[in-house]
């Protein structure tokens, strides 16, 4: 349900909307913001430093997680609603032009499913190369945030993930990515044949991240080609490349060299 809240308070006119620089989903949004021009008002949300589990931000999102978007007193959360709900306000829509609206919505729906598994695989081939939550705030993470699958989460991150985990995880977006795959024609700039759609903006966060952990896209050309031809815009580089600290970046690299690689698991 992504309306959350319809009677939230606040003096800031417009949109604001609660985010994490290397949030997945916060690209999404921040994407199809800055693909329409449409400003507003960035409120960060520090995961590293257990922000999300303060009482300032679960009143926003109880279920403390971001992306959140507030829309005067209204509070949306879910990329994949706050991105429609903005494509319809706000935009000249591309939610689908030429393209069956359901096929789209069910796409977006499929990139939902993915989220947990691209999140193990972040944590896991990225993110055990950086510093933990310090002690503090762990603590005040642990004993506040009210999403008690996200508190075990980082439990069995610190633990190290178990194999077979890390195995199906890694399945799980295979089998999107060769669905993605077969969906594409060659040499195409966007998922559907007819035209770029939220599909795009939805899907580019995935394939993203997963390039940042050396997938080897090139054995899915039509993806490959595609996210080429993305990277030339620039909402993608307002909504994504710009809020990627280049030295977090350089450790990813340095972390891939020096570990397993996520082609082996293929
Ligand atoms: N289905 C939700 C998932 C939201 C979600 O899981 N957000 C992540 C960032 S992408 C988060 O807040 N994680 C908190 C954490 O990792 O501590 C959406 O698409 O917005």
């Amino acid at each position: 349900m992504p309306l959350i809240n319809e009677n939230f308070q606040t003096d800031i006119k417009g949109l604001q909307l609660w985010h994490a620089p290397m949030s997945s989903c916060s690209q999404r949004v921040r994407m199809v913001l800055n693909y329409h021009d449409i400003k507003y008002t960035s409120n960060i949300v520090k995961l590293n430093k257990g922000e999300h589990a303060s009482k300032k931000f679960l009143e926003i999102n109880p279920e403390g997680l971001v992306p959140v978007l507030s829309d005067k007193n209204k509070i949306i959360n879910e990329s994949n609603d706050i991105i429609q709900y903005v494509d319809k306000k706000f935009g000249n829509s591309i939610l689908s032009k030429n393209i069956d609206k359901k096929k789209i919505v069910s796409f977006l729906r499929e990139i939902d499913d993915t989220q947990k598994s691209l999140k193990l695989c972040t944590f896991h081939f990225l993110f055990k190369s950086q510093e933990r939550m310090p002690d503090q705030e762990y603590k005040f993470f642990k004993s506040n945030h009210k999403n008690k699958d996200l508190v075990d989460f980082y439990s069995n991150f610190e633990n190290g993930f178990q194999k077979n985990k890390i195995v199906s995880a890694i399945n799980i977006n295979k089998k999107f990515f060769d669905n993605v795959e077969k969906i594409m024609i060659k040499d195409s700039s966007s998922v559907y044949p007819n035209g770029f759609s939220l599909a795009d903006i939805s899907l580019i966060p995935n394939v993203h991240r997963f390039n940042l952990m050396d997938w080897p896209f090139e054995k899915w050309p039509k993806i490959f080609s595609w996210y080429n031809n993305i990277n030339k815009s620039n909402w993608f580089k307002k909504g994504v490349l710009d809020w990627e600290p280049p030295e977090l970046i350089s450790n990813f690299k340095n972390y891939i060299k020096n570990s397993t690689k996520i082609s082996s698991f293929l």
